[in-house]
């Protein structure tokens, strides 16, 4: 049977330093039924990821890539790939690690809900059924609490509003001022999950399995923790509190008409 988002779906894989990954990656996206379409957001990688990509597009039509000068930063990559999905025909923007922590076989739960009326869809270590191998507790802890602080100081009941593994209906990022996003870095997740959810948009989450990198090394820096804690604070006090109202007003008005 053909899926709902055949010829639809573009999927964004920001990249710094991801040799080891990324041909495998593409390729398994590619394998996936639906003709969903890839574009790697690379900064320039002095591993030459870059260049294995050239060769992967040179292949195949459904394969794009974004050179941009150096590591700009995670968040300024998704919303390049967004500008590339938006100006293009897709109606669902996915966005995906190149480390193989998310599962191209997990896309598809993610697409079909979507299809099936969600806004924005998130796949989610920290709903029934998902879960994370191969974390030192450290980095659990540490995941677990910026998703608490999250929840309890911005409101956002997105579970695992950190996640990067992710599928947008068009009409939410025409919707979202991406100009307006401040962080640049990996905080980048958690501001746009409040946006989204302020916007009042329609959010679900499906469980998946968060498998810890293999091949290549992380780019999260300790800094990255500070950021977060800006962003949490930032956006509490810009938020005003009748804000926050009305759209947990409207998302429950959606609730019951839908
Ligand atoms: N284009 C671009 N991609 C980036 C940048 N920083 C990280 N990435 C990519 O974003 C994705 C997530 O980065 P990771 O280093 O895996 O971060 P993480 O998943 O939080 O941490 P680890 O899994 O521990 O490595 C990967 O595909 C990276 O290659 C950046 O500045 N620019
Ligand atoms: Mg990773």
């Amino acid at each position: 049977m053909t899926p709902d988002w055949h010829g639809q779906a573009l999927v964004i894989v920001p990249t710094y330093n991801e040799k080891e990954n990324i041909t495998r990656l593409v390729e398994q996206i590619r394998a996936l039924a639906g003709d969903v379409h890839v574009l790697v957001v690379d900064d320039n990688s002095p591993d030459g990821t870059g260049d294995l990509v050239d060769d992967l597009t040179a292949a195949d039509a459904g394969i794009h890539v974004l050179h941009r000068a150096g590591k700009l930063g995670l968040g300024t990559a998704y919303k390049a790939g967004f500008a590339f999905g938006l100006a293009r025909h897709y109606q669902f923007l996915c966005t995906m690690d190149a480390d193989f922590s998310h599962s191209p076989e997990s896309l598809p739960a993610l697409l079909s809900k979507a299809s099936a009326g969600y806004d924005l869809v998130v796949g989610s270590r920290y709903v029934p059924g998902g879960a994370v191998e191969g974390w030192p507790t450290s980095r659990k802890i540490l995941s677990s609490g910026a998703n608490l602080l999250a929840h309890l100081v911005l409101g956002v009941s997105i579970r695992d509003c950190t996640a990067g593994f992710r599928c947008y209906q068009r009409h939410v990022l025409e919707a979202i001022d991406l100009d307006a996003i401040f962080s640049s870095g990996y905080s980048f997740l958690m501001e746009m999950a409040f946006h989204v959810q302020q916007a009042g948009f329609h959010c679900g989450e499906v469980p998946i399995t968060f498998v810890n990198r293999t091949e290549g090394s992380s780019k999260i820096s300790e800094s990255e923790i500070y950021k977060a804690f800006y962003t949490l604070v930032r956006l509490r006090t810009r938020a005003l509190p009748w804000d926050w109202v009305l759209a947990k007003l409207r998302r429950q008005k959606q609730e019951t008409i839908g």
